[in-house]
């Protein structure tokens, strides 16, 4: 009969490798690294939300973009938003219309700030009255900064306050 299962401790030489690749990821955190993660719920956001990032670019401060739904990828966002502090982040800004689950689900997953974006589209309710609300409507706790429609570049500037303070 073996003796392994899949409950067994694995031993010290996975527990080098361990340290060694939290060594590794420590030690890959550069000056380049981005402070500010930028993330939004569709490709047909990045018009507005690349404002977030230039403004953040004038100030000299790193971002990364990424697209990623709360509803078409939900898994995707729940592990972005969990590793974000690790990698370095400082701030999260999240853009999204319509349902705009996005910003409040990251805030779910991380203890980073999160400001939200909410967007307009050709489908919006109320002229974005949908997404407003949807983004500032967050449970007592588990809190998203808002700033107004489509104004991605206040998201930018109140990211740099936070990264710069
Ligand atoms: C939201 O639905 C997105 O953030 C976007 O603002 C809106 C429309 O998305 P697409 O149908 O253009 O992908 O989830």
């Amino acid at each position: 009969m073996s003796e392994t299962s899949e409950f067994e401790n694995p031993g010290p030489l996975a527990e080098t490798e361990t340290v060694a690749e939290v060594e590794a990821d420590i030690a890959s955190l550069s000056e380049d690294s981005p402070l500010v993660g930028i993330i939004m719920g569709s490709k047909s956001d990045l018009p507005v939300m690349e404002k977030a990032a230039a403004v953040l670019t004038e100030k000299g401060i790193t971002s990364e973009v990424r697209v990623m739904s709360a509803h078409r990828d939900p898994e995707t966002v729940a592990d972005y938003c969990k590793n974000a502090q690790m990698r370095g982040l400082k701030v999260i800004i999240a853009g999204a219309g319509l349902s705009a689950a996005l910003p409040g689900v990251a805030a779910a997953h991380t203890a980073l700030p999160v400001i939200g974006v909410p967007l307009s589209s050709a489908l919006s309710a109320a002229g974005g009255l949908d997404a407003i609300l949807s983004v500032i409507q967050m449970p007592p706790g588990v809190p998203v900064a808002a700033v107004g429609l489509d104004n991605a570049k206040n998201a930018g500037h109140l990211a740099a306050r936070i990264v710069q303070t």
